[in-house]
């Protein structure tokens, strides 16, 4: 078990949308701003989507990433980690087409298929700054996030080639499973880096026995060919990630995954969670992993094979 951890930050994503908060990045401005304040606090990894600078929504064309990838590649060392899942109601094709063209260092990769109900959250707003907000969570009670064997196989097609890896976003046991038969076809290569994801309507649980038995699963199928990395959505965030790094793993913070920095208040900023994230890390006496750490635990290419 090593003690350097390495801290993932999902500065935007595509789920939580500009009436949750004020503090959600937006416009390629405040994208790279707050990327660029996350890589200062400690994180390792961007994790990277886009949006429309106006309206808020989830923008999969390569050229709404343009105003924010060269940058947090100038401003900082961090591993730049473009989304492949874009948003659940895009197709695999426009939700591979940033990570194929800029070929980053690490691109995400969902491993299943699976109802994505976001819906929930309608109770708690009432008024909704732009239209789409609301058809966007009311969408999710009929919503199939698509990722069959083929539309895997399609995003690893256009991307392995460019000698970018993959976070393995397994949001259930099934995904574990589903990572271990690309293994065995030979189409992905060790070490594995597994962000395993609990409490979204319509994955695991955030039970403290869902992370134990995520983790036995990996350990079985993998051994010590997978790097561990969890996120825990909404509130449960960092009970998540204190359990789980006390059994070894890296953590992903940051507004994609919750918008809370602790019960019933709003994180001001992506650095404000990466900076909870690295006071828990020192506190268990592990050590925050470096973005040249990182390189060399889940055996990148470099900040210099992009092209960005
Ligand atoms: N929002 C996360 C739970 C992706 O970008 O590929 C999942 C995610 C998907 O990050
Ligand atoms: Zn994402």
């Amino acid at each position: 078990m090593s003690d350097k951890v390495i801290i993932s930050c999902a500065v935007t994503g595509a789920i939580h949308t500009p009436t949750m908060t004020p503090f959600l990045p937006i416009t390629p401005d405040e994208i790279a701003h707050s990327a660029i304040a996350a890589a200062e606090a400690g994180a390792a990894i961007i994790h990277l989507h886009a949006r429309d600078p106006e309206t808020g929504k989830p923008d999969q064309s390569p050229e709404a990433f343009a105003g924010f990838l060269p940058r947090i590649k100038q401003a900082t060392n961090a591993v730049v980690n473009i989304t492949t899942g874009g948003s659940p109601y895009m197709t695999v094709e426009e939700r591979a087409k940033p990570a194929a063209h800029y070929q980053p260092e690490v691109a995400s990769l969902n491993m299943g298929s699976m109802n994505f109900g976001f819906f929930p959250l309608l109770r708690k707003y009432k008024e909704f700054n732009f239209a789409w907000e609301r058809e966007h969570l009311e969408g999710s009670r009929d919503l199939v996030f698509r990722n069959s064997y083929k539309d895997i196989e399609y995003v690893l097609e256009t991307c392995y080639g460019n000698g970018t890896r993959f976070e393995f976003e397994c949001y259930d046991i099934s995904h574990l499973y589903n990572l271990a038969h690309f293994a065995e076809r030979g189409l992905v290569k060790p070490p594995f880096f597994v962000q395993s994801v609990f409490g979204l309507l319509g994955g695991i649980g955030t039970h403290p026995e869902d992370v134990m038995h995520m983790k036995r699963t990996a350990d079985r199928l993998f051994g010590d060919d997978f790097r561990w990395s969890v996120l825990g959505a909404g509130a449960n965030q960092f009970r998540i990630a204190t359990q789980a790094l006390a059994m070894g793993a890296n953590i992903r913070v940051g507004l994609e995954d919750s918008i809370w920095i602790a019960r019933g208040k709003l994180a001001e900023s992506n650095a404000q969670q990466v900076e909870k994230a690295r006071t828990i890390i020192e506190g268990l006496g592990l050590q925050v992993a470096t973005p040249d750490e990182a390189r060399d635990i889940l055996s990148l290419k470099g900040g210099d094979q992009v092209n960005f």
